[in-house]
């Protein structure tokens, strides 16, 4: 009988133990504090920020699964057992969801979306005119599960699409590849529309401040659905403010939620939403873990495992 110990705070999560029971039949499934014993025989974890020091207290645990496809949550905890497997996060269900929020903002960018609707409060007749797809340029910053399933979506539309990531990828049609900190810098100047998909880690914190969004397009516009860390916000509104930049759309924020006296919140330039682009669905979650832990019990390598070296 396989074990999981649950850990979520937020309403709603009842709907997690049919999903598990119906991937796991026969699953031993305790939704946090009923936890039970270590002494209790061994068991996953598969939690979204567990509160500071709950793993270390259960040696019984043989690998964490996150909740989500990012682990700032869980190794942000200092008494994490060094050597315990963590696994991110990377079912279908995650990748459906990012690909639509990030076709619809994309498309928001693109399409003046943000500008109408403000016109719209102001009663304002105002009449823009986007131009074709196949000359708006966008830019993926992170091309992996989740920046590849954009990608996919996005190449119906015909936009010029273009990734940056940490390593060289092969040649690819209808999308060119930008890599390593040399080549950050071309890929920023020609992307007009730029989505960030990538994880929080020393080396993407700050990575989008006065002096790298300054390389961008005149009238370019941002979508953040990696994580808050990634952009210097006073230096993004101070471009959006003197009119560099056109607009951004932000789902992540390096404190969350984020202040409701945030002046954020009421920035014409800004649309704000509450960390939702993808959540992870329980049906293709609980069937990814099952999956992963029937991989672990055979001696193989699970799928998505924590490189704690690079950070993702
Ligand atoms: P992956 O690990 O599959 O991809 C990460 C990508 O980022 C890779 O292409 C990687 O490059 C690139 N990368 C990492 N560090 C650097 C760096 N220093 N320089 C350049 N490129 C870098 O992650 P996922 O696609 O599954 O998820 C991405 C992130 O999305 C998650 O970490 C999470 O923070 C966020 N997320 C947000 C959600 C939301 O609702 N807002 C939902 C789910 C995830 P390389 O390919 O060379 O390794
Ligand atoms: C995340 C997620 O990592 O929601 O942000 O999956």
């Amino acid at each position: 009988m396989t074990r999981i110990l649950f850990y979520l705070d937020e309403p709603g999560k009842e709907v997690w133990r049919p999903a598990f029971e119906a991937a796991m039949p026969g699953v031993d499934f305790r939704d946090y504090p009923n936890w039970g014993s270590p002494d209790d025989g061994p068991a996953y974890a598969f939690a979204w920020e567990p509160e500071l020091g709950l793993i270390a207290k259960y040696p019984n645990i043989r690998a964490v699964f996150s909740l989500g496809a990012g682990v700032d949550h869980l190794t942000r905890d200092p008494d994490l057992p060094a050597d315990l497997p963590i696994i991110r996060m990377s079912d279908n269900g995650l990748k459906e969801g990012m690909a639509e929020f990030v076709l619809m903002t994309v498309l928001m960018h693109h399409r003046f979306m943000p500008r109408m609707l403000v016109a719209q409060r102001k009663h304002k007749w105002q009449r823009l005119f986007p131009p074709r797809a196949k000359n708006v340029r966008v830019g993926i910053l992170g091309y992996g599960a989740l920046g590849i399933a954009c990608a996919q979506a996005l190449r119906p539309l015909d936009y010029r699409l273009a990734a940056w990531s940490r390593t060289a990828k092969p040649a690819e049609d209808g999308i060119e590849h930008f890599t390593g900190t040399n080549q950050f810098n071309d890929f920023l100047a020609r992307t007009d529309i730029l989505v960030g998909l990538l994880p929080s880690t020393p080396e993407t914190t700050g990575l989008l401040n006065a002096n790298t969004l300054s390389l961008m397009p005149k009238h370019a516009s941002i979508i953040n659905v990696g994580r808050g860390t990634l952009i210097d916000l006073d230096d993004l509104v101070a471009l959006l403010d003197n009119g560099h930049l056109s607009g951004a759309t932000l789902d992540v924020f390096a404190q969350e939620p984020l202040a409701a006296n945030d002046p954020l919140w009421d920035h014409e330039k800004i649309n704000i939403t509450p960390h939702i682009a993808s959540i992870t669905r329980p049906e293709t979650a609980a069937e990814y873990v099952a999956r992963n832990i029937k991989k672990i019990e055979a001696g193989q390598q699970p799928e998505n495992v924590l490189d704690r070296q690079r950070g993702y």
